[in-house]
């Protein structure tokens, strides 16, 4: 082969590299304005080992909670093999943070239909902060592999209606409230 014809070659893959990375960056930066998918960014430590003894993912604490403001704060376990608690209901339209991490393996968090979707590795706390629209039940399945329970791992995001929001006098919300 001539040099000129090496040369045509390894510019053509030249350009094919650049497509490629050009239609990713492309990609990205649609869905990110589209549907609002971008990578989380919360780096949060906390000590897997001692969740259960103390601090904010105690039982007590765990589930929906209204804040002062209107806004909305969930927080969960994700563990072998099951999400706590496994129903969690949220208010339409209104901003929700959830706060989820695990004691035992890495858990994948989603809500199908909706852009929320995040890991769960143990060591840290996932936040994810959005606003739900589409009233009704909405499937969570764990979708990191955890071991042999995995596929039987998934909980219920319940997404209610401003009229049938009626949390108790602390705040809290449970799917049983929702009447
Ligand atoms: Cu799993």
């Amino acid at each position: 082969m001539d040099e000129k014809r090496i040369v045509r070659s390894e510019l053509r893959w030249v350009f094919v590299v650049a497509a490629a990375v050009t239609l990713m960056l492309v990609v990205i930066v649609a869905t990110t304005l589209a549907n609002a998918l971008h990578p989380p960014s919360n780096v949060e430590t906390i000590d897997p080992a001692t969740l259960h003894i103390a601090g904010e993912f105690t039982e007590a604490n765990l589930g929906t909670q209204e804040n002062a403001d209107g806004t909305v704060t969930v927080r969960l376990i994700a563990t072998q093999y099951a999400f706590v608690p496994r129903c969690l209901p949220v208010p339409e339209g209104r901003p929700v943070s959830i706060r989820v991490t695990s004691p035992d393996v890495i858990h994948g968090f989603i809500v199908a239909g909706t852009n929320a979707n995040t890991m769960v590795v143990p060591g840290f706390v996932a936040e994810l902060t959005t606003e739900f629209d589409e009233p009704g039940d909405h499937l969570m399945p764990c979708h990191e592999y955890c071991g042999l329970g995995h596929s039987n791992m998934w909980a219920v995001l319940r997404v209610v209606p401003e009229e049938e929001w009626i949390p108790d006098a602390n705040g809290r919300m449970t799917c049983e409230l929702v009447p």
